[in-house]
């Protein structure tokens, strides 16, 4: 080896080192991290990280009924035993002067101490009341991607078939929707085809609308350790933004915003028009598809036509030459390609046709069900998929990937529960904004919120907010007062992460147990009891025959028998540390890869080259012709700015938690504003000025923050979504345009002004 050499690999390895301190994750993966309380447990729990969706394994240190500390598990396989900085602080979230201790109800305008039983009186009264008076499309429940797979599939059964009403969402249609949808019309079923572990098989990634680095940081360190060792692996970054995780980028496309459909659609063209087409995989495997109809191959290609990268270099904000040598990098013969992509993608008004964008770009080159050919949607929550795309969480959607809109389906759950098939709802229900909004029109006059914080997370604050207000609104909570319980009518004190026992489903298909470390301080109940507790006293006792959230997993799997949805049993979860579904059977060690033999076991013994899309009719994948559409709302004279959200290394959502820990909090007390320089200069403002961030729907203050860790393209300004101070929480000023097909909101774009605070 060369010197040269040797100083480049350092270098290289330097900047990847430097690369996972940004995310905050210790550069050895093998470090049992914990912080000093390690030492003293006298047992560890087996559990999963409380936050994102990469689903990492923890055990936690317990000692006289307290977590002392956390380490991440080594045995399993998505993290193996490393954690970032929110994993490894996670005891701090537990005992804090904010915990909701006792149930409050609302008396003369004032949350006051009552007992569960008044409580759920309350709670009981109020629906059989509006069930009287208004019927159950009157009553509502919005639910969450974090908590446990029993509690929402208790929820949406006692809602559909006790209440009577598909008035069950949840904060997954604000993350996933746009990719469920677009899993959907592609595949035919939901959720990847691979899973994590193509990471250390593909040459190149494509990550688009992810910044992995603050989002998903211990997946970001598995590519990190993966380019170390593979120098040769090349990464594309296309984000409007310059985030952490562009430091280990090959290539930037810091593009316009929403333009991504053209930036899509003109590698696909690329694609073609130089030959890195797998001919035989889209003739045995796919079939083109424009709206409602079917297209030829030929006229996909003419409708490409218009995404020549030399005619949307302009409106993308990217050299032609650029997206050559991307498309080209894409798709070379012979290297393995896999996408990431969250909600860069999923939020927007055609967060759908955006998902589907991806997929073709993996059909058309044949890089997908083989193993480091992967287009991978990640998952933002830490159970949004195994705990409402998968238990019927949503208002269109039914246990194991059924849907609302199939009579079969309803019919076959209705067997399943032993109840008569008319008492199945077929009228989809509200989703989310549409649930809001009915609260808004009075129309819905009983709204239970559990594990979700609506009253901050959802756009366009200034409206809903009054809505929540005017509903009668019972809150599940751990903390209390948070944007949302201030607002309720009734909170529920909830037990918190590892005071309960339960499942999560994360972003590659694994199901992992949690089991119960400690009790739950003052009167706080696991959601699961009390959710069934209510469903009794309402009088549907049959419909929960659950004593512990074994039985109720046991019931759901009966729901996936005779699906490709099989997760399982409750012992094995126990005993290993998470299973990919399919589970087929007790000894089947889960699926690396879905629709591809030999993993798939779904798939026909026959099918052509080992695959097969059974959810479609056909059993082949859908190329979409989608033309680019912009997001709602564009910038012009009077709101000259792009303005974008999203998220921070150190916080989660709306902080309730994570503000909670004093190394997080302290590390980023308040959230700002991220301007161009160029910008800044020109409206004379300069780092920590404070900036009114102004749009049609209301004005935030907040600090300036210039060449920070984000650095937006010029003519787009980001703030982070997670401060919990009125004027500073940037959701009052979002519009809540959603996508047509997910309903899904774009929080991803919007217009606004910016000017210096005062000027
Ligand atoms: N630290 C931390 N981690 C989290 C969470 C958290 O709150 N905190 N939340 C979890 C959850 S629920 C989710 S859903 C995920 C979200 O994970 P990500 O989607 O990775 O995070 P975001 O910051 O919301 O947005 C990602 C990027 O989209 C870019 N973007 C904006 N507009 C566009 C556009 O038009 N096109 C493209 N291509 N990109 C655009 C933004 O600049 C931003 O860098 O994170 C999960 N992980
Ligand atoms: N501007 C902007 N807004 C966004 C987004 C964005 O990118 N930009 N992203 C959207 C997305 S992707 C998401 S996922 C949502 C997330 O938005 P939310 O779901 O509203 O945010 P969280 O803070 O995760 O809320 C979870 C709540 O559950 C409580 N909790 C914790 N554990 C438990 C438990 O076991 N039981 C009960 N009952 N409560 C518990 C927590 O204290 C917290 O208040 O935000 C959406 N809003
Ligand atoms: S990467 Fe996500 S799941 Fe893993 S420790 Fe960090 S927050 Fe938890
Ligand atoms: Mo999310």
């Amino acid at each position: 080896m060369t010197m040269s050499l040797t100083r480049r690999t350092f270098l290289k390895g330097m900047a990847v080192s430097t690369a996972l301190l940004a995310a905050g994750c210790s550069p050895k993966r093998d470090t049992q991290q914990g912080p000093a309380g390690a030492k003293d447990a006298d047992k560890w729990v087996k559990g999963v990280c409380r936050y994102c969706g990469t689903g990492c394994g923890v055990l936690a240190g317990v000692k006289a009924g307290k977590i002392v500390a956390v380490k991440g598990d080594p045995d399993c396989p998505v993290n193996k035993g490393r954690l970032c900085i929110k994993g490894i602080t996670l005891p701090k979230i537990i005992q804090t002067k904010d915990r909701c201790l006792h149930p409050l109800i609302r008396k003369n305008g004032e949350l006051v101490e009552a007992s569960w039983d008044e409580a759920l009186d309350l709670i009981v009264s109020k629906v059989k009341e509006t069930l009287a008076s208004d019927g159950p499309d009157a009553i509502g429940f919005y639910g969450s991607g974090q908590t446990f797979a029993e509690e929402t599939y208790v929820a949406q059964k006692v809602i559909r078939a006790g209440i009577g009403t598909n008035n069950i969402d949840g904060n997954p249609r604000t993350c996933m929707a746009s990719a469920v949808a677009g899993f959907v019309s592609t595949f035919g079923e939901d959720e990847p085809s691979g899973t994590y572990a193509d990471i250390e098989e593909a040459d190149t990634f494509f990550l688009i609308g992810s910044n992995l680095a603050e989002a998903h940081p211990v997946l970001f360190s598995r590519l990190v350790d993966h380019k170390n060792a593979n120098p040769d692996v090349k990464i594309i970054v296309a984000d409007p933004r310059k985030t952490r995780t562009a430091d280990i980028a090959d290539y930037l496309l810091e593009f316009v915003p929403g333009r991504d459909l053209a930036l899509m659609n003109s590698m696909a063209q690329v694609i073609i028009e130089e030959g890195l087409t797998n001919e035989n995989f889209i003739n045995t495997h796919t079939e083109f598809k424009q709206g409602e109809k079917s297209i030829s191959y030929d006229e996909y290609k003419a409708f490409l036509q218009a995404y020549k990268p030399e005619a949307v270099a302009e409106s993308t904000g990217i050299p032609a030459e650029t997206i050559r040598e991307v498309a080209r990098l894409f798709a070379a013969p012979g290297k393995k390609t896999m996408s990431m992509w969250c909600m860069g993608l999923n939020q927007r008004t055609r967060g759908v046709w955006v998902n589907n964008l991806v997929h073709n770009l993996h059909l058309l080159t044949g890089k997908i069900c083989s193993p480091g050919n992967s287009s991978f949607s990640l998952t933002g929550q830490p159970s949004a998929c195994g705990s409402v795309r998968e238990t019927g969480g949503l208002s269109h959607i039914l246990p194991a990937h059924r849907f609302v809109a199939n009579k079969k389906h309803r019919d076959e759950l209705a067997e399943i529960w032993g109840i008569d098939p008319s008492r199945m709802p077929s009228k989809p229900g509200y989703h989310t904004l549409a649930m809001f909004k009915a609260a808004v029109e009075g129309k819905l006059k009983v709204l239970w919120v559990m594990c979700t914080n609506p009253g901050q997370s959802l756009p366009n604050l200034e409206y809903y907010r009054p809505g929540m207000e005017k509903t009668f609104l019972i809150v599940s909570e751990t903390y209390h007062p948070t944007r949302t319980s201030e607002l309720a009518d009734v909170v529920l004190p909830a037990a918190l992460w590892m005071e309960k026992e339960g499942v999560y489903g994360n972003g590659e298909r694994r199901t992992q147990h949690l089991a119960k470390a400690i009790d739950p301080p003052g009167e706080a109940r696991p959601d699961f009891d009390v959710l069934v507790e209510v469903a009794k006293r309402l009088g549907y006792e049959e419909l929960v025959p659950f004593k512990t959230t074994e039985d109720a997993w046991k019931e759901y799997q009966k729901c996936q028998e005779g699906t490709a949805m099989k997760l399982a049993s409750y012992p094995r979860l126990k005993k290993e540390h998470g299973l990919t579904w399919p589970v087929d059977s007790d000894d089947d060690p889960g699926t690396y890869i879905r629709y591809a033999r030999p993993w798939d076991k779904h798939v026909k013994e026959d099918a052509p080259d080992g695959i097969e899309f059974y959810g479609r009719p056909n059993g082949k994948a859908v190329i979409w012709a989608r033309p680019q559409v912009d997001p709602q709302e564009m910038p012009d004279a009077e709101y000259p700015f792009y303005l974008t959200t999203g998220r921070i290394l150190e916080h989660w959502h709306t902080g309730t938690m994570t503000f909670n820990v004093p190394e997080l909090k302290n590390a980023v007390p308040e959230m700002y504003v991220e301007i161009h320089p160029e910008d800044a200069q020109r409206l004379g403002i300069a780092d920590g000025d404070p900036v009114d961030v102004i749009s049609r729907r209301a004005t935030c203050t907040l600090k300036a923050r210039i060449n920070g860790r984000g650095q937006p393209r010029k003519g787009l300004v980001y703030v982070p979504f997670h401060d919990q101070v009125m004027e500073r929480m940037i959701n009052r000023v979002l519009l809540d345009a959603f996508d047509a097909g997910s309903k899904q909101p774009e929080y991803k774009v919007c217009a606004v002004n910016i000017q210096k605070h005062g000027a």
